[in-house]
């Protein structure tokens, strides 16, 4: 049975990538952080399959004795401080965790290694908002980054010293430069999610408005279920290197309000939207759009969801959820 190591587990992708590593016969590990997580406990219930580990990305010994006693095959480091907004806030603890927790997360697997004819394979979760405030239409993996938040400035340090430990050290070592990717596991602090759930209460009654921040932006949105599978891909190859992981389309913010309200029947959607300044950003990222023919090619990846589909999917979703809660 091969063994997989998974850090950010109780995370949307977390539990996308541990449900698609069971059904394809891995034991799954997953590193649950601080005492008493509350996380813990609806992780036993919905995956109970998974087995917890303890550990934290801004302490390496954990991380040692973490894979030290799983001895894992692959380790997939998807643990981060992930929404961009917070780390404009918390940019000394989004450096740590998101950037530093990188290097940590592979110095771990230098040291403990697995064995000499099966060393570990490492997938390192890197982002869009890398590219920032683009250099080129569409993003590849040889458009340079420009990033625009703490967060993104991070996780270029972690793609970087992916790419090092690869280039210094011979680890099979991969980052997946994923575009956005949703759902209906993703936190309500995210855009897609807070959309579509407003709608679904607005559609409810059990809410009046939908207060957003700035919509004139572009995104690469595809479906998070499709996305893990590019992940464990990325690891089956005879060389470890970087992919973009995208739909290859852009949609804007009005247009995922728009087809988000239709979803619920409701067409006058600019009766519930209201814009506020606390939820502008410092700097924003205009428009991303990624260019995933590299990993079409080489690892075989597609996407099944479309946007529209997507939206469609996160909307019934939370009709069901605030329906069962009324
Ligand atoms: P993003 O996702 O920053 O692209 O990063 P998010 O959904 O937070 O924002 C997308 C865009 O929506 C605008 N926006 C708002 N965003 C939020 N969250 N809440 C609002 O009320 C709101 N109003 C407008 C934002 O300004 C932004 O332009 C996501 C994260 O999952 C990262 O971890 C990941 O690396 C990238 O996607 C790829």
């Amino acid at each position: 049975m091969p063994r997989a190591f998974i850090t950010g587990i109780t995370g949307q992708d977390g539990q996308h990538l541990a449900e698609f590593l069971h059904s394809k016969g891995y034991e799954v590990f997953g590193m649950v952080k601080g005492q008493n997580n509350p996380k813990l406990t609806a992780m036993r219930d919905e995956f109970p399959y998974v087995e917890p580990v303890p550990g934290d990305l801004a302490d390496l010994p954990s991380l040692l004795k973490a894979l030290e006693s799983t001895q894992p095959d692959e380790v997939y480091n998807l643990g981060a401080i992930s929404f961009v907004a917070l780390s404009f806030n918390q940019a000394e603890l989004t450096a740590n965790i998101t950037g530093l927790g990188v290097l940590r997360m592979l110095e771990a697997v230098r040291m403990v290694g697995g064995a000499t004819n099966n060393p570990i394979r490492f997938y390192q979760a890197s982002s869009s908002e890398m590219f920032g405030k683009v250099r080129e239409i569409p993003q590849t993996e040889r458009t340079p980054f420009h990033p625009r938040s703490p967060y993104g400035c991070a996780k270029v340090f972690g793609h970087d010293i992916t790419v090092n430990y690869r280039e210094s050290y011979g680890l099979y070592a991969c980052s997946g430069i994923l575009f956005n990717h949703e759902g209906p596991r993703r936190g309500l602090e995210f855009v897609t999610r807070k959309v579509t759930n407003a709608v679904a209460r607005i559609k409810l009654g059990l809410q009046e408005e939908l207060v957003l921040g700035n919509l004139d932006f572009k995104r690469d949105w595809g479906y998070a279920g499709d996305y893990v599978k590019a992940m464990w891909l990325m690891l089956q190859q005879d060389e470890p290197d970087d992919y973009v992981v995208a739909t290859g389309e852009t949609h804007s913010g009005e247009e995922l309000v728009r087809l988000a309200f239709e979803e619920a029947g409701i067409d006058d959607w600019q009766r519930y939207v209201r814009q506020d300044q606390k939820f502008f950003r410092p700097a924003e990222v205009d428009l991303l759009i990624g260019d995933p023919a590299k990993a079409q090619d080489k690892l075989g990846w597609k996407r099944e969801v479309d946007f529209p589909s997507l939206v469609k999917m996160m909307v019934e979703n939370d009709l069901r959820i605030e329906s069962a809660r009324r």
